[in-house]
């Protein structure tokens, strides 16, 4: 099993998306984050990512862990990649592009969702809202699709 990250900025009733330039989900609009090198916390892992992306440097107890997301690929031989989400209302920096990631600051009721992955409108919105969860997505091919799913909502991690 693979274990990755993913962190929305907010501000307002904005959050930050970044579109993937290049690599595992390019053209789509997602968080930051990557998959954690080897000992690394997913806090850790978060910073560096967000720092690397994007160009702006978070202290890792300003990361607020919302959610924890199971995907699974059975059809890329049962590969399995385990999601920490955060979201992030304090950082330093302007957000800004690199070589990975283009950033842009989208309202919360303009959230491209047709140009992100398919179980983001599953999870986010209400995420955004406030709940916290752990999800189970069984994905078809690439992920382009949902075979099932599960989502349960929990106080807190
Ligand atoms: P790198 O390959 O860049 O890490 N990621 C997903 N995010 C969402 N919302 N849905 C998915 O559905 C995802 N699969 C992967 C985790 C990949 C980055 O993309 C996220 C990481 O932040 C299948 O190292």
């Amino acid at each position: 099993m693979q274990l990755a990250n993913l962190c929305f900025l907010r501000r307002g009733d904005e959050i930050l998306l970044a579109m993937k330039k290049r690599g595992f989900g390019v053209g789509k609009w997602n968080g930051v984050g990557g998959k954690l090198n080897v000992m690394e916390t997913a806090r850790a892992a978060t910073v560096r990512e967000a720092k690397e992306e994007i160009g702006v440097i978070i202290n890792p107890d300003d990361l607020e862990k919302v959610g924890e997301i199971n995907f699974i690929f059975p059809e890329k031989g049962d590969e399995k990649l385990f999601v920490h989400v955060f979201f992030c209302t304090k950082w330093e920096g302007e957000p800004s592009e690199s070589e990975e990631m283009r950033p842009q600051w989208f309202t919360i009721s303009e959230i491209p969702f047709d140009e992100m992955w398919t179980d983001d409108k599953i999870w986010l919105p209400d995420a955004i809202a406030g709940k916290k969860f752990r999800a189970k997505f069984i994905l078809k091919g690439e992920g382009e699709e949902i075979e099932s799913y599960e989502v349960v909502w929990v106080e807190s991690f």
